[in-house]
């Protein structure tokens, strides 16, 4: 040990401040558990990054719940449907018709993390920001240490336990053994590029869509700002879309016979993600357990990412509690396997929802059985119900049929 080292000990030591990690936090501090959370990067970037919009019935109760629902409930827009265009014409899934009269909420990632944040830098709890996490070890020890770079230098921390909320390719997967650790793993053929802009909403609901150019989504921020996607080639860069094409491509995907064409407005924000799906099985080796993004990744059509975050957390922060106030083990054993069985079932429904909103730009059979789905969507209320159920509660739909 260098002698600048500063050694920290704390009951659980929480690996990003991500939706995931900061609401741990938040739980353990309020179950009074001991917790520190570790975030690389700064408060700002954090705040501003521009990510999930959508926020199921269910989780949006649970934050509520939780004691951070009063921006979502007074900012927050109440959605009760979807739009699905193709072929130039307009289908509304009516959600809350079709499903028990729920509602989901359209309200930024950013914004559910600066209400961690603020609730956390308020309770005076530990959170470090500019700290990256370096390794872990002692997994299977009696205490398990964390090495993190801050800005004031090297901090060790001691812990019974440690998350890894830190998002795709963090080190707490890479900390785990591949004998143990299995890595399931789909690839699709095409990226977003998702743009802020400073346009009033064009639409009152999301707006998902299928044109034979590719696929497109208008959703929105706030009664002034839009975000919207386009489907782009895989390998796609900023580059190849000045505005003026960006807003062409909108405008011709979106198009419908009888609707009037999007609004225009300054892009504010912009970039690229690829597509994929991953999932970690376990999530859990010894005193390290994954939460989130580390453990899952799930392609954007479903609105599902941060919502599976969440829910993993919900059943994190009790099983946490009862080990280590109670010393029952049983939450925590039983908790990888809980959150796999929801896991799974969101790879399921985002694969649904991409496999039929993105056409082929070659298979033509493909592309024959991609609108077959979507009529069935449009035409057939039970098809429509099935798919309002996951879109709107599926990480608090019961999976396990016990
Ligand atoms: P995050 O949010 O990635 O947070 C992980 C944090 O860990 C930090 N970190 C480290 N900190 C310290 N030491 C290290 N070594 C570290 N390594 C990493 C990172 O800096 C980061 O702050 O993971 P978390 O908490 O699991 O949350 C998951 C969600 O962010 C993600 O699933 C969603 O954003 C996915 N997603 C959507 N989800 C939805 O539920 N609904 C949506 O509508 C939706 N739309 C989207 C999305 C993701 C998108 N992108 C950009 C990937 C749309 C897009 C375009
Ligand atoms: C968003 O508002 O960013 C958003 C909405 C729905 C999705 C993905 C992203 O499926």
């Amino acid at each position: 040990m260098g002698e600048f080292m500063e050694t920290l000990r704390t009951r659980v030591a929480i690996i990003g401040a991500g939706p995931a990690g900061l609401l741990l936090g938040h739980l353990l501090e309020r179950a009074g558990i001991d917790a520190v959370v570790l975030e690389r990067r700064s408060r700002e970037y954090v705040e501003q990054r521009v990510r999930a919009g959508v926020i199921e019935y269910g989780i949006a109760n649970f934050l509520e719940e939780s004691g951070v629902g009063p921006r979502l409930r007074s900012e927050g827009l109440v959605h009760h449907g979807i739009e699905l265009r193709f072929d130039r014409k307009s289908y509304r899934v009516a959600l809350s018709d079709l499903y028990k009269g729920r509602s989901i909420t359209v309200y930024g990632q950013a914004e559910v993390v600066k209400d961690l944040i603020e609730a956390r830098v308020a309770s005076g709890a530990g959170l470090y920001f500019e700290a990256e996490v370096r390794s872990i070890t002692g997994m299977l020890d009696e205490k398990v240490t964390v090495e993190a770079q801050t800005l004031a230098g090297p901090l060790t921390i001691e812990a019974d336990y440690v998350v890894g909320a830190d998002g795709s390719h963090g080190v707490s997967v890479a900390a785990m053994p591949d004998s143990i650790v299995r890595r399931y793993e789909r690839v699709y053929p095409f990226s977003w590029l998702g743009i802020l802009a400073e346009a009033a909403p064009s639409t009152e609901e999301l707006i998902y869509c299928r044109h034979d150019r590719g696929f497109a989504l208008y959703s929105m921020r706030s009664p002034k700002v839009s975000r919207l996607y386009l489907g782009v080639a895989p390998d796609d860069s900023l580059e190849n879309w000045p505005d003026e094409r960006i807003w062409e491509e909108l405008t011709t995907r979106l198009a419908t016979d009888d609707l009037p064409a999007i609004q225009q407005g300054p892009i504010l924000e912009r970039g690229i993600t690829a597509m994929r799906s991953i999932v970690i099985s376990p999530m859990r080796h010894g005193r390290l357990l994954l939460a989130g993004d580390a453990a899952h990744i799930v392609p954007p059509t479903g609105a599902k990412g941060m919502n599976l975050a969440l829910a993993d957390v919900r059943e994190l922060a009790p099983a946490l509690v009862a080990q280590l106030s109670e010393n029952d083990s049983r939450l925590l054993e039983a908790y990888s396997e809980t959150c796999l069985e929801r896991v799974w079932r969101a790879e399921e429904f985002s694969t649904y929802m991409t496999q039929m909103l993105h056409p082929h730009p070659t298979d033509e059979f493909e592309n024959g059985v991609q609108l077959a789905r979507l009529r069935q969507v449009a035409n057939i209320k039970s098809t429509a119900q099935s798919l309002a159920r996951n879109y709107v509660n599926l990480s608090s739909l019961r999976v396990k049929s016990r």
